[in-house]
């Protein structure tokens, strides 16, 4: 048996209240999904083994470059955010692992691995930081870090990401993800090939560290920090890298690192078919960057991402792509937001698993667009929140996330504990 932070005689009292409600809307759309030649507890099950990484610093208040609104009761240290992680893990079922950031995270390795696995939670990939420098850290990363143009400095955080292996070793983590703010601010500043080679270096010589069952993902992200140009700016610059580093190296897909409008569905099914595709950054944005919840914006290009990792499921057995959130919580309390967005995540899989891949494929080799996208959008305007519901309650979790945790009084409890933080400064960006 795993510990419980929110009392589970809370949850049966708040489930005990929408269950009957829940088993008809369960039922009516098992119907439904019937007549379309769909068993909804295939579906169900599919969506209760799902599930999607939470990253440890979202779990704190985020904010922008011009303030940071901490709220009540923000984690002190690590250790708080596994606990607030655990209420996430216990009311969705859909977030069973913790991706930790180093050095915000850094903690004794054997006491973390305690901590979360009290709560049945194990660790996602590990986050190295460049992107800021460290307390007491000899070089800057002022202007870059693994495409620095002094050794020394490409020499430091190369060890950097060599020590972030090395924890994660311990911790029973799989990968190491390398996202790096290099690039520059003015047309001129860098000498674009001699950055990115520096960059290849760098990585090639962070490859030889991962253990043979590890994975390394890079990130691309269009600008900020730097905002004229990013050493790794887009989805082709990201294939270079993994195709130069070798077959563990894959590229991370994160939703909000792309111009408004990039068709990232298609980012994702070109990367698939060349064995480049590792995973996902999940959030969404209405303009650029990453800091608005998954599916708050643009829920059906959510959905499209979700159907071409059906498509590719169903021809690749062993297609696993990691999953993770990573979003910043400036207005809402971060517990609800990556609830909510795990679940809308979960969402857009459900919805995904319903197209009539038969009927699509026969309206694609046959010309009809119409037919075409309408199983498509069958699929989408679907409501399969029975289907989510019934699958955390079987799971042990919450029918409604929010009505739950906001019943359980969990904020409130912990801010008696944890003291308020000051507000003003800068937050995670
Ligand atoms: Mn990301």
């Amino acid at each position: 048996m795993t510990d419980t932070i929110i009392d589970p005689t809370v949850v049966e009292a708040e489930n005990a209240r929408r269950l009957a409600d829940l088993n008809v809307d369960y039922d009516t759309l098992g119907e439904r999904l019937d007549r379309r030649g769909i068993a909804i507890d295939t579906i169900k099950a599919k969506v209760a083994g799902f599930n999607v990484a939470v990253p440890s610093w979202g779990v704190g208040t985020g904010g922008t470059r011009f303030a940071r609104f901490p709220g009540l009761g923000e984690p002190r240290d690590i250790f708080d955010k596994i606990d607030d992680c655990a209420v996430i893990a216990q009311l969705t079922q859909a977030t069973n692992t913790v991706s930790l950031h180093i050095p915000w995270d850094k903690a004794d390795a054997n006491r973390l691995k305690q901590a979360a696995s009290r709560f049945g939670l194990g660790f996602d990939a590990m986050n190295s930081n460049t992107f800021a420098d460290a307390k007491g850290q000899l070089q800057s990363y002022k202007f870059g870090s693994l495409s620095h143009a002094d050794k020394g400095t490409r020499q430091q955080a190369i060890e950097h990401n060599l020590e972030c292996i090395e924890i994660g070793k311990t911790l029973g983590s799989k990968a190491l993800t390398v996202w790096i703010g290099d690039g520059s601010n003015f047309p001129g500043q860098v000498n674009f090939a001699d950055q990115f080679a520096h960059y290849l270096d760098s990585m090639k010589a962070i490859y030889p560290g991962l253990p043979d069952d590890w994975r390394i993902y890079t990130e691309h992200k269009m600008y900020e920090p730097a905002f004229y140009s990013t050493v790794v700016q887009d989805w082709g610059t990201n294939y270079l890298i993994a195709k130069e580093l070798g077959d563990k190296a894959y590229c991370l897909v994160d939703l909000g690192h792309h111009a408004p409008n990039v068709n990232i569905e298609m980012i994702v099914s070109r990367l698939a078919q060349f064995g480049k595709l590792g995973g996902f950054h999940f959030n969404d944005s209405k303009y650029g960057d990453d800091d608005l919840d998954a599916g708050s914006i643009d829920p059906y290009r959510l959905f499209l991402v979700f159907n071409e990792l059906v498509d590719i499921e169903g021809k690749d057995a062993n297609f696993h792509p990691a999953h993770m959130l990573d979003q910043s919580h400036n207005v809402t309390d971060p517990i609800e937001s990556l609830m909510l967005s795990a679940a809308d995540v979960q969402r857009a899989y459900a919805q995904a698993l319903l197209v009539d891949r038969k009927t699509l494929a026969a309206a694609q080799s046959g010309n009809d667009a119409l037919v075409a996208t309408e199983a498509l959008r069958q699929a989408y305007r679907t409501d399969v929140e029975p289907i989510l519901a019934m699958a955390r309650l079987e799971n042990g979790g919450a029918i409604d996330l929010l009505g739950t945790y906001r019943a359980s009084g969990y904020r409130a409890k912990v801010s008696e504990v944890r003291p308020a933080i000051e507000a003003g400064s800068s937050g995670i960006v």
